[in-house]
């Protein structure tokens, strides 16, 4: 157990559906503190940078095309072990298992579109986060 940062998106359905908001709210409840924050579209060259752990996956090219539709929030987050806490608040992967009580349980459904929609993005391991913190926070 370790004060660690973790990158958090609240991604452009989050924001166009107004629930910005809403994922800040259960973030400071939960306890993290809010480091750092900015509204920005992102450009696809970040993006592909952010995923490249899933290029070639079918999933891919849509994910990539949802992520820069819009804007989107990016949060740079930190609390005792805030990156498992993180991804717990956010729930599963697919919004429709994901479990009521999460973001992604409580806000999230299947859209019956190519990529899921499901609202946040969160820092999967203490490696992930450094790089994802330094991809869309660059400058510190
Ligand atoms: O970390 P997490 O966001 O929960 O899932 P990842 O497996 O890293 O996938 C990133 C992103 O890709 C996911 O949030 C939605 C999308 N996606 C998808 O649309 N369909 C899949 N089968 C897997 C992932
Ligand atoms: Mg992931």
């Amino acid at each position: 157990a370790q004060i660690e940062r973790s990158l958090v998106i609240v991604k452009p359905d989050g924001y166009r559906r107004g629930l910005t908001g809403e994922v800040l709210r259960r973030i400071e409840a939960k306890g993290y503190t809010l480091v750092a924050l900015k509204v920005e579209t992102a450009d696809k060259a970040r993006l592909a940078q952010h995923y490249a752990e899933h290029e070639g996956k079918p999933f891919y090219e849509p994910l990539v095309d949802f992520m820069s539709s819009g804007p989107a929030t990016f949060v740079v987050i930190e609390g005792q072990d805030c990156i498992k806490g993180f991804r717990s608040l956010a729930g599963a992967t697919n919004p429709t298992e994901a479990a009521p009580g999460s973001i992604r349980g409580d806000l999230g459904r299947d859209w019956g579109l190519a990529v899921q929609q499901n609202i946040v993005h969160g820092s999967d391991s203490t490696e992930s986060a450094e790089r994802e913190i330094g991809i869309w926070f660059p400058q510190g």
